[in-house]
């Protein structure tokens, strides 16, 4: 699952990127495009791992790509068009807002960049329709007529000047139209950058975006660039001072990757053993059998049963064995819809 940074030049898309990566630097390339596998911060795996004595933890993933090029400029400021094929690709958006300088106006630019998006969904559904209107008209081998139909509901929304993500697809529609990855159709993060001065503020700052917040569409999270790159590059001990100093008990980069993990429509389950606690990365709503997959294919083809144990089942009870006796283990059959912090440990047969 990939998330592509966009903003304004010089807002900050760097230093998200940077501490995101846990490093202090920004390139000095403005231009070139950067990916990063980032670890999605979990505290619970810790906890689990803590009590099933695991000799380590593995994090789940996201991969993160600083475009660079795509400015977010409604005038359409010279989009890089390499960058575009690349943000096009992402399965959400990170959009950076500068909020530190004191030279811009936040909310324009956000709605400067959303619209910069709706208008290149536009022009791209504009040039293929009359396109399209052809090819289903000669009635070729395929029918692309359902396509069409999509295709124009999307241009209503966008002539609304209305992002395509407030379009309510079902999933064969979205199926009809995925290829032409449209860019407002992806979930949005909005990263407010705050300047050093204005962190005590920052739960203010953030519900004064309230409005442009829509579960699963849109998410706003406020953070201060600069100061989360410092502590990117702090030893851990450093850093929980730091932190305390702040009056703060996380970095806000690992809110940011959090909720662009949710954004994404993905939720962690645990596996929790000697050996290692591991977060295994589902989409929300998938089911015991699938999610299976995720660990191994053979696992998923010699299903039997997912013993399953809600996290906090699990913390209160502290093993397997416990949890067993108290009945807080279920037995789940395939169908089972997979919650997010259950800790499995699957039966099957090979
Ligand atoms: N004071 C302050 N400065 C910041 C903050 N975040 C970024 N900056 C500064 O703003 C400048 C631009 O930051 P970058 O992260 O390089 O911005 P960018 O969006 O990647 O810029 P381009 O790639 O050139 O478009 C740098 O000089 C940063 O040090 C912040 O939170 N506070
Ligand atoms: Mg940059």
């Amino acid at each position: 699952m990939k998330i592509g940074i966009i903003g304004l030049p010089q807002s900050g898309k760097s230093a998200v990127f940077a501490a995101a990566c846990g490093k202090s630097e920004t390139p000095a390339s403005a231009t070139r495009l950067q990916r990063a596998i980032i670890q999605v911060p979990d505290e619970r795996l810790q906890v689990l791992s803590d009590l099933a004595e695991s000799k380590r933890i593995v994090n789940a993933e996201i991969e993160l790509l600083d475009a660079g090029g795509f400015s977010g400029s409604a005038k359409g400021a010279g989009v890089d068009s390499k960058a575009l094929a690349e943000l096009k690709q992402m399965d959400a958006l990170l959009l950076v807002v500068d909020s530190f300088s004191g030279t811009r106006e936040p909310d324009s630019d956000i709605q400067n960049a959303i619209d910069e998006m709706i208008l290149n969904d536009l022009a791209q559904i504009e040039s293929q329709v009359p396109k399209l209107e052809k090819v289903v008209k000669m009635g070729g081998a395929a029918d692309r007529t359902e396509e069409l139909k999509v295709l124009k509901k999307c241009l209503a929304t966008l002539e609304e000047e209305r992002p395509l993500i407030e379009l309510s697809l079902n999933d064969a529609e979205l199926k009809e139209i995925r290829g032409y990855t449209f860019l407002s159709i992806k979930p949005l993060l909005i990263v407010i950058n705050i300047a050093e001065e204005k962190l005590a503020d920052a739960t203010t700052i953030e519900s004064s975006f309230d409005s442009r917040v829509t579960p699963h569409r849109c998410e706003v999270a406020v953070i201060c660039g600069k100061i989360e790159m410092e502590l990117a590059e702090m030893e851990p001990a450093e850093r929980a001072e730091f932190l305390q100093d702040l009056g703060i008990l996380n970095p806000a980069v690992d809110v940011v990757i959090q909720k662009a993990y949710t954004l994404l429509g993905l939720i962690p389950y645990f596996t929790a053993g000697e050996m290692e606690t591991r977060a295994w990365t589902i989409r929300r709503g998938c089911v015991a059998q699938k999610a299976a997959g995720v660990i191994h294919t053979d696992i998923e083809r010699g299903f039997i049963r997912a013993e399953v144990i809600a996290y906090e089942d699990y913390v209160a009870c502290k093993t397997h064995l416990e949890a067993k006796k108290q009945g807080k283990m279920r037995l789940e059959g395939k169908e089972y819809v997979v919650q997010d912090g259950d800790v499995i440990n699957y039966r099957f047969n090979v």
